[in-house]
């Protein structure tokens, strides 16, 4: 990644004076990763205003390699604040999803294949946001219906 003309190694921290501008850029693809977003939602790269309280900025990106950790970050439990988790595609059981909520509690489920592109959406619409995958290789959008089974969401949505 890239801070003000800087270049190096994710998680990089700087110190920087407050009310001051600062550029903010990550390269993509980052091998088979594309950039999707940053956390407070600006452009591949963008300026930011240096606040006073300390700042985090991460970037996001789809369709990893095989083996990559993925981050995840969305408000699920709907308490306002984004809650940042991880899918580690690689574990015997599948891909583990491990979201710590905001606020106490967590998600922790074993989902999808290694390979797959992990999304959370509300796509049941009752408020809160849900694990869901986008495999790939066969174009397809899953997500987890009652009782944790695997339904294709095309079908759900009646598309
Ligand atoms: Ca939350
Ligand atoms: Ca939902």
């Amino acid at each position: 990644m890239t801070y003000s003309g800087e270049t190096g190694m994710a998680p990089l921290t700087r110190t920087a004076i407050v009310g001051s501008k600062r550029t903010i850029h990550t390269p993509s693809p980052q091998g088979r990763a594309t950039f999707q977003s940053w956390s407070d939602g600006g452009a591949q790269q963008h300026d930011i205003t240096v606040g006073a309280a300390d700042t985090t900025y991460t970037a996001t990106f789809l369709g990893g390699s095989a083996g990559s950790a993925y981050k995840v970050l969305y408000d699920v439990n709907k308490d306002g604040k984004a809650d940042a988790g991880i899918l580690r595609p690689t574990n015997p059981q599948g891909p583990l999803w491990y979201v710590p909520y905001t606020g106490g509690g967590q998600l922790q489920l074993y989902f999808g294949v290694d390979g797959d592109a992990p999304v959370m959406a509300d796509y049941d619409g009752d408020g809160t946001a849900d694990p869901v995958i986008y495999r790939p290789s066969n174009a397809l959008w899953y997500g987890l219906g009652q009782g944790g089974t695997v339904r294709i969401i095309q079908e759900i949505m009646g598309g």
